[in-house]
């Protein structure tokens, strides 16, 4: 026998602990996987009709009543859910569930008027428990792993569903939540953390606060960053890595079909597994609504197959995506979705080019003089979008090279993805940080009304 490499070593060594926290399912040939997800469609459908009376009426009305769903492709027979929907029924219209029956809500905030309320069944939680325990497992966490959770606790579900996920999964939070940013870093060190959970933008913040502190997080015990709730670039990914001396992961969910843990990268980083017997996944064409074959990007659409409290039909995410069902080579059968692009909300039409806020992170981060935080500035002139892009100067860089600096940006910007865009460079420290969620666009265009 040939010498082993370290590669097969690492196999090896993974396939001994065990390389899935549920094997069976997580491997379920896909077939069997499509006669678990017909089942349970049958049954959400059952449940949406008889408890919510917008999804009998939408369901009467589209001919799709419980006894009328007999295969999968039935689902595009199926009406779709809106945001909207959750809105206009504000706060417990889409509940199948009398609330005294629930064993907790959630809401998001939401930028204008009325917040998105959301439900869950004592069942409903420990479903969510097991996706988050599954999605840490894949990402490399074990139990016995110190997790600092930096995801923010409260109303948002990235808190509460990390931290219960990881006690599922017989880990040991520390449920730091976000902010206090030295503190975190003196934490993660005296406590040991091997597993970081927080939103891309704050883990960068977390690094940056360790460096002015003169810790060096790269010789820290981090090994694993379960990073997720924003969009993020593959050169995001890079400098968090760099700058933590962990692997970082990509974890997607949101409040209207679970929370974090919809879906989530395993160690082959490759696009995130979506957790297909919980979930149905379609990515459509935003326009016309018909699917799009896999590989294409399009908008994902997600049905819930378990929620009791809240059935989710055709949920409309707004989230750019791509599916494939392509064999991963971690061995799990469950299709991924590939990197998200950024919400169909969140796209700039500049002189007719189409661009997501990562499409100029990815050509921002690693350019050699600027550190990773950027916001953009949207206006309008005339008809026309505009951004000014503003830029943070790295550390040590002389003001007098700012000119210099931000011409360098704007031919990259044109040449990457097609875009004149007027840049403006920042001194350090100048372009806020995010302690969650991080706020990438600052749209000044005049609102319609
Ligand atoms: O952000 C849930 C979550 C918490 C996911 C922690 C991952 C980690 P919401 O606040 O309802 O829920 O926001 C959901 O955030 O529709 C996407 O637009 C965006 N989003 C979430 N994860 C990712 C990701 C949580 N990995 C909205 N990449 C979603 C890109 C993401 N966008």
């Amino acid at each position: 026998m040939g010498a082993v490499t370290m590669e097969q070593l690492g196999r090896l060594g993974s396939a001994q602990t065990g390389a899935y926290l549920h094997p069976d399912i997580e491997t379920l040939p896909r077939e069997r996987l499509a006669a678990l997800q017909l089942e349970r469609l049958q049954d959400t459908v059952a449940n949406a009709w008889a408890h919510v009376p917008l999804h009998r009426r939408r369901l009467d009305a589209a001919g799709a009543r419980p006894g009328e769903i007999r295969s999968l492709d039935d689902l595009q027979r199926l009406p779709f859910t809106l945001k909207t929907d959750l809105r206009d029924e504000y706060p417990f219209g889409l509940f199948a569930r009398p609330v005294e029956q629930l064993a907790r809500l959630h809401a998001s905030s939401g930028t204008t008027g009325k917040p998105t309320v959301v439900g869950y069944t004592g069942p409903d939680l420990s479903n969510w428990a097991d996706l988050m325990a599954r999605s840490m497992y894949g990402a490399g966490a074990r139990p016995g792993d110190v997790v600092h959770n930096a995801y923010g606790y409260g109303l948002f579900t990235g808190g509460l569903g990390a931290h219960y996920g990881a006690e599922r999964l017989g880990a040991v939070v520390v449920p730091m939540s976000g902010g206090a940013t030295e503190r975190q870093v003196t934490l993660i060190m005296d406590f040991k953390a091997r597993v970081l959970c927080a939103t891309p933008s704050y883990a960068l913040a977390i690094a940056e606060v360790a460096e002015q502190q003169g810790v060096d997080l790269r010789r820290s015990s981090l090994r694993v960053g379960v990073f997720g709730a924003e969009p993020w670039s593959q050169a995001m990914r890079s400098e968090i890595e760099q700058r933590l001396g962990l692997k970082a992961v990509d974890i997607y969910g949101l409040s209207e079909i679970l929370g974090p843990g919809v879906a989530c990268e395993c160690e082959a980083q490759a696009g995130l597994h979506g957790w297909e017997d919980h979930f149905l996944f379609e990515v459509l064409d935003p326009e016309t609504q018909a699917p799009v074959p896999e590989g294409v990007a399009g908008e994902l659409v997600i049905t819930t197959l378990t929620k009791q409290a809240l059935p989710m039909l055709r949920y409309r995410t707004r989230d750019i995506t791509r599916w494939t069902t392509e064999r991963c080579a971690c061995g799990r059968t469950h299709g991924r979705i590939l990197r998200i692009a950024g919400r169909s909300d969140d796209m700039l039409i500049i002189r007719g080019v189409n661009v997501y806020p990562s499409q100029v992170e990815a050509v921002l981060v690693g350019q050699p003089d600027i550190a990773p935080h950027y916001q953009l500035v949207v206006g309008r002139e005339g008809h026309l979008d505009h951004v000014t892009v503003e830029v943070e100067a790295a550390p040590g860089v002389a003001d007098d090279r700012f000119d210099a600096i931000a011409h360098g940006v704007v031919r990259h910007i044109k040449s990457m993805i097609g875009i004149t865009t007027d840049v403006v460079v920042k001194r350090p420290g100048e372009i806020p940080r995010s302690q969650g969620k991080a706020v990438r666009v600052r749209d000044l265009r005049p609102k319609e009304v």
